[in-house]
């Protein structure tokens, strides 16, 4: 039975990585943070054989000591402060835990495998955000990377860290430039939820409008269900690499809100719909659309929800959860 570390376990990706780690046959170990976690009871609902072990990515002998309870073939690094619009407020924290808690956590992994580096596989989740202000249309691994926020600089210095381990003692480490992807288990703060827990909410008449920022950015949208997958197989090929994983359809916030809207019914969103400038973003990440053929040829990794059906699901979820809520 293989073992696997994964951290960041109260996530969406977490949550979904740990069940298809399950579903495949594994010993999951997931790594929580801070005392009486409140997310500890989530996990423990959706993943009830998850083993839970205290750690912090900021405190290097709790890595060790996770290490050493979990003896893992496979490390999955999901753990960040991943709230891009946060970074600005909180630049410091964000470089701290976004960025250097990939190089203790590399660090750690290096020093449990000892004198076999390539012993434990490590996965880091890196992001399109790194690409930014976008330098080449679609994005791809050799794409030059031009971060926007805090939290893309930390990323960015996270990806290298993760290739500069590979390269300096041959650990099999690998990186997955993974484009934005979503789910019913989203959390509130990002767009694509907050708009279907707005349009579920709307439909019900428990609220009467909701608030964005800019309507005019595009993401390349997948589902979390789908990139998991990739994480997975990108830790069972002979060799690491970097590898981008994304749909290679771009679409904007207006369209969210075409296709979530008209969900329920409803055709012209914009009485529902007001912007403020306190949701707009100091630098702003224009437009994101990446190419994911080195993923499909070398891992055969394919995305099977499309955009239409994950905003569809997003809704249907918000609708059942918002309607057990009144
Ligand atoms: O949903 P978002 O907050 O996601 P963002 O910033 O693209 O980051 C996500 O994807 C990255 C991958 O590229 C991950 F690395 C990262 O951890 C995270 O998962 O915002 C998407 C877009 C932005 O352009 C933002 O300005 O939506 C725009 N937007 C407009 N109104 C809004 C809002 N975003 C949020 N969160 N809230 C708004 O009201």
């Amino acid at each position: 039975m293989k073992r696997a570390l994964v951290t960041g376990v109260t996530g969406q990706d977490g949550l979904y990585l740990c069940e298809a780690l399950l579903a495949k046959g594994y010993e999951v170990y997931g790594l929580i943070r801070g005392q009486n976690n409140p997310k500890r009871e989530l996990v423990s609902s959706i993943v009830p054989d998850v083993k839970l072990l205290t750690g912090d990515l900021t405190d290097f002998s709790s890595l060790i000591r996770a290490l050493r309870q979990s003896d893992p073939d496979e490390v999955y690094n999901l753990a960040a402060i991943s709230y891009v619009a946060y970074s600005w407020e909180n630049a410091q924290l964000t470089a701290d835990v976004t960025g250097k808690g990939v190089l203790n956590m590399l660090e750690a992994v290096r020093l449990h495998a000892g004198d076999e580096p390539g012993r434990i596989r490590f996965y880091q989740a890196s992001s399109s955000e790194m690409f930014g202000k976008v330098q080449e249309v679609p994005q791809k691994e050799t794409t030059l990377l031009w971060p926007r926020s805090p939290y893309g600089v930390a990323k960015v210095f996270g990806h290298y860290m993760t290739i500069n381990y590979r390269e300096s003692y041959g650990m099999h480490a690998s990186s997955g430039i993974l484009f934005n992807h979503e789910s019913p288990r989203r959390g509130k703060e990002f767009v694509t939820r907050k708009v279907s827990q707005a349009v579920a909410r709307i439909k019900l008449g428990l609220q009467s409008d909701v608030t964005l920022g800019n309507l005019d950015a595009k993401r390349d949208w997948g589902f979390a269900g789908d990139y998991v997958e990739a994480m997975w197989l990108m830790l069972q090929q002979p060799q690491a690499d970097d590898y981008v994983v994304c749909t290679g359809q771009t679409h904007s916030i207006r369209e969210l809100l075409d296709v979530a809207f008209a969900c329920v019914g409803i055709d012209d969103w914009s009485p529902y719909v007001r912007q403020d400038p306190r949701f707009m973003r100091p630098a702003e990440v224009d437009m994101l659309i990446g190419d994911a053929s080195k993923a499909r040829r070398q891992l055969g990794w394919e995305p099977k929800v499309d955009f239409r059906r994950l905003v569809e699901l997003m809704v249907e979820n918000d609708l059942r959860e918002q309607s057990a809520l009144r």
